[in-house]
């Protein structure tokens, strides 16, 4: 009797220490503190893209193709649920990432001074593809003239947003989800330098002139500056004017023909504008006269905040050709209701919104594209949540069609070369394998592509437009090069889930059919 209400009412006492155990087994890879290491960080912020059951499930067996082993033979049942709870705990504190963390956590090959300035391989550098291998956390360096893989190395854990290139296309800075920061020699095919700019980061943007790198954090609240060399520049805390409200930064874009950094928050309602003009006090002086608002609450210059307010905060941002326009979408708030008209056009001349854009559902404009349609310039753009390409005018802001697709989509993509514009529809269950085909001059759908039962997306174009890459997103998946006119496969190389693709003229060219 004693024994059986022992084995019911297990005393408090045994109960797993969950904080002993991460010391015994995880600590070493993925920092004493959660914060990562080798391994990536294990905090709320950095797994909220994780289902609690499927952190359960790496914990037990394993992660493939990286170093996290399994441990479903040496922990119990309980043990494993005890450190998938704590994981998912904040820390408390909340974590900080100091100026001088960010320093001592910088690498820098001093011999790279001295590398020849002229690429160590035989291929058009020009038309070279980057592919971002998600599936085992490698990138692969694609001759994009005769489709073959030139050099394949391994990169930091989970790289998120597109990896971005100094104009002479030489150098590509990669940008991962716990917040590290790679400078990548392409032409000497080694690493320059790293740096850890923030505990969990959503994007980087090279400046136009190649000399500068900004980062923009969700964990800290800040937005982190540096040379080229990764040297810490500058941090900028994410708050108001008044430093009451902080705010995760949603994205940071360059805007090279206004030399600035373009900034979202994703908890406030303002856009930032960061010059990296040296001579942006002169510039900035006669635009502060035409600010609307009759508080000055920002000082224009160089490296310095120039705020707009906005109605709401924003998450994902396009820039018109001009640059003078952000083109922005917010999310739908956390209770699932999706308000109508959730894009805003802003003037980050005058500094205001001038109009909203009439698109419903949850538009991914980071991922639009523009091109000319019967005398005008217009954007189209996936969405999200709802099958459709939206199609806006840029002159009036007025919809001129939703193209209707088999299912939501992340990525669109065309050529200036190219009649087509093809989007995916990776967000679909039923439509996941389908890649829609637009002509951009009739705006209907002209052909389909399909890959049965497989998740393809993210489509590039070669420097030239002839043709279309996509990517079969699977572990063992493959990018398959498509003739851009018949839409027929001219060849696959199989990837390890190739999240995305960038070919390298049209990235420092700007191309009109890429993301930016
Ligand atoms: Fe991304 C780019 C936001 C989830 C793969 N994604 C971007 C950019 C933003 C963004 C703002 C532009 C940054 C840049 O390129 O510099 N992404 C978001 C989200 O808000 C969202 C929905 C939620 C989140 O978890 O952050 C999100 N993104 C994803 C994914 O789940 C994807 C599909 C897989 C993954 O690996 O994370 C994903 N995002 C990508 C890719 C790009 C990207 C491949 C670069 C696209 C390009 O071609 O330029």
């Amino acid at each position: 009797m004693a024994a059986d209400q022992a084995r019911a009412e297990p005393t408090a006492d045994a109960k797993p220490d969950a904080q002993a155990l991460f010391s015994q087994h995880c600590a070493a890879c993925h920092g004493a503190q959660r914060l990562g290491g080798m391994g990536p960080a294990l905090l709320p912020e950095s797994l909220a893209r994780l289902r609690k059951q499927d952190a359960l499930k790496v914990i037990q067996k394993g992660r493939p193709a990286t170093q996290m082993p399994g441990f479903g033979d040496q922990l119990k049942a309980e043990e494993i649920e005890a450190l998938g709870a704590l994981i998912y705990q904040p820390l408390s504190p909340a974590p900080q990432w100091s100026a001088a963390e960010i320093l001592a956590s910088r690498s820098f090959d001093a011999a790279s001074k001295t590398w020849p300035s002229a690429p160590q391989w035989k291929a058009d550098p020009m038309n070279l593809f980057v592919v971002v291998e998600g599936g085992d956390h490698h990138i692969s360096l694609l001759d994009g003239d005769r489709f073959e893989v030139i050099h394949r190395f391994s990169s930091r854990f989970a790289l998120h947003g597109g990896p971005k290139f100094t104009p002479d296309g030489r150098y590509v800075y990669f940008g991962s989800r716990d917040g590290w920061i790679t400078k990548y020699d392409l032409w000497n095919l080694k690493i320059v330098a790293e740096v850890r700019a923030g505990l969990n980061m959503r994007n980087i943007a090279v400046s136009g002139d190649g000399k500068m790198v900004m980062a923009a954090n969700y964990l800290p609240h800040t937005l982190a500056l540096f040379d080229a060399d990764l040297n810490p520049l500058k941090q900028f805390a994410a708050t108001t004017l008044d430093g009451a409200q902080s705010s995760r930064v949603s994205a940071v874009y360059d805007a090279e023909p206004r030399c600035s950094f373009v900034v979202a928050l994703k908890d406030i309602a303002e856009i930032w504008e960061i010059s990296y003009d040296p001579k942006a006090e002169a510039i900035y002086d006669g635009l502060v006269h035409d600010y609307r608002s009759s508080e000055a609450i920002a000082k224009p210059g160089y490296l310095n905040i120039r705020r707009t307010k906005l109605a709401q905060p924003l998450d994902d941002f396009f820039f018109d050709p001009s640059y003078a326009y952000v083109l922005g979408a917010g999310r739908p708030a956390e209770d699932g209701q999706a308000k109508a008209d959730l894009g805003q056009v802003v003037n980050l001349d005058i500094r205001r919104s001038i109009a909203t854009l009439p698109i419903p559902g949850m538009p991914h404009l980071g991922s639009g594209i523009t091109f000319d349609w019967q005398g005008r310039r217009v954007l189209a753009s996936p969405n999200l949540k709802d099958g459709l390409v939206t199609v806006i005018d840029l002159q009036s802001w007025k919809k001129l069609k939703d193209i209707a697709t088999p299912g939501p989509g992340f990525f669109m993509r065309s050529h200036a070369k190219s009649r087509y514009a093809w989007v995916d529809s990776m967000m679909s269950a039923s439509a996941k394998d389908t890649l829609t085909i637009i002509d951009k001059q009739s705006l209907e759908t002209v052909a389909q592509v399909k890959e049965p039962g497989k998740t393809l997306a993210h489509i590039e174009f070669t420097k030239d437009g002839r043709y279309a890459l996509a990517s079969v997103w699977e572990m063992d998946g493959a990018i398959i090069v498509l003739d851009a006119s018949s839409f027929k496969e001219i060849k696959r190389l199989p990837m390890s889930k190739p999240v995305g693709k960038y070919n390298v003229w049209n990235k420092i060219n700007r191309e009109e059919g890429t993301s930016h």
